[in-house]
């Protein structure tokens, strides 16, 4: 009895992140905020003394309130600058309106549509973490889906070019985001030329999917890559995003170019700069090892 109230009472105030084996990260909780289980996941925001508020998705941290933008900026304007005349953006996922902010910053993007799988996502991200999204879903350029990305990429006759894939890790429902089956079906709808970037996880604990990704993106695209950020939240170093095109020129443009395009904005970083979306395609060893076998 006295170990149950000891266990609840520890619940209470951490929680943990199962990382690995024997590798755990803890986060002391000063106040859970949300607590949900929907059909298809179970959400928990609270808040903590350094990363603000963190939103968990089954376990895992999603995003925080202090670090998103390092992962949210990556997602969206290396594709987006890199691609250089990207009108029309597709999304599947990133329910917390982050990544969605950030393409609705470019000025030249005409639309985005989103399509997430959980309303309870948004809807949580919305009330408990609106400097994420920051009003981009009342933006008239967006358009939110509440469906399975899946079937709609499957369907769809509209073409994109950029696609973002702002999943969870592949475990449950988003397994299947992670298949060849799924890429394929994205690169049905692009528009030639275009740019797939899906969240691949982190290639130090999630070597075999950053290999598989890269073997089917490799089998689809002419270029099949990498490019990498740091989240502090996300325990294990780095965490990339795959890259997919046609078009093997766009990941090869100098930081000069790239320097031009992002001047022209009016777009303010906190990780993202020229020199950064130049350099996140080098590849440490060890990673450089996954995607050549
Ligand atoms: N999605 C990727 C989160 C990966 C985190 N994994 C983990 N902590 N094990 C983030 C969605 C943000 N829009």
């Amino acid at each position: 009895m006295f170990k149950k109230k000891q266990e609840a009472h520890r619940r209470a105030l951490y929680f943990d992140e199962r990382v690995g084996a024997g590798l755990t990260q803890r986060f002391k909780v000063n106040r859970w905020l949300y607590k949900d289980v929907t059909p298809f996941q179970k959400i928990s925001i609270f808040e903590n003394d350094t990363m603000g508020r963190v939103m968990v998705l089954d376990g895992y941290v999603q995003t925080t309130t202090a670090d998103e933008y390092m992962y949210h900026e990556m997602l969206a304007h290396v594709p987006l600058f890199g691609h250089g005349k990207a009108k029309r953006i597709l999304i599947i996922g990133g329910g917390d309106g982050g990544t969605l902010r950030r393409c609705l910053e470019h000025t030249d993007v005409e639309h985005v549509t989103m399509v997430e799988i959980d309303r309870r996502v948004v809807e949580a991200a919305k009330k408990w973490m609106p400097e994420i999204s920051a009003g981009a879903f009342e933006d008239p350029r967006c358009l939110l889906i509440i469906g399975d990305g899946l079937s709609f990429v499957k369907k769809t006759e509209e073409k994109f070019d950029v696609i973002l894939v702002d999943s969870t890790d592949p475990v449950g429902a988003a397994t299947r985001l992670f298949t060849q089956e799924f890429y394929k079906d994205c690169r049905n709808c692009l528009a030639s030329g275009g740019v797939l970037a899906p969240q691949s996880g982190m290639p130090f604990f999630q070597k075999d999917e950053a290999r598989n990704t890269h073997v089917y993106l490799k089998n689809l695209f002419k270029d099949a890559w990498f490019f990498t950020t740091c989240v502090p939240s996300y325990y294990g170093g780095h965490i990339i995003f795959g890259w997919a095109t046609d078009n093997v020129d766009l990941r090869c443009q100098t930081e000069r170019e790239i320097g031009e395009r992002l001047k022209k904005t009016k777009i303010k970083t906190g990780y993202y700069n020229a020199q950064i979306h130049v350099s996140s395609f080098v590849l440490p060893q060890f990673m450089a090892k996954i995607i050549k076998n």
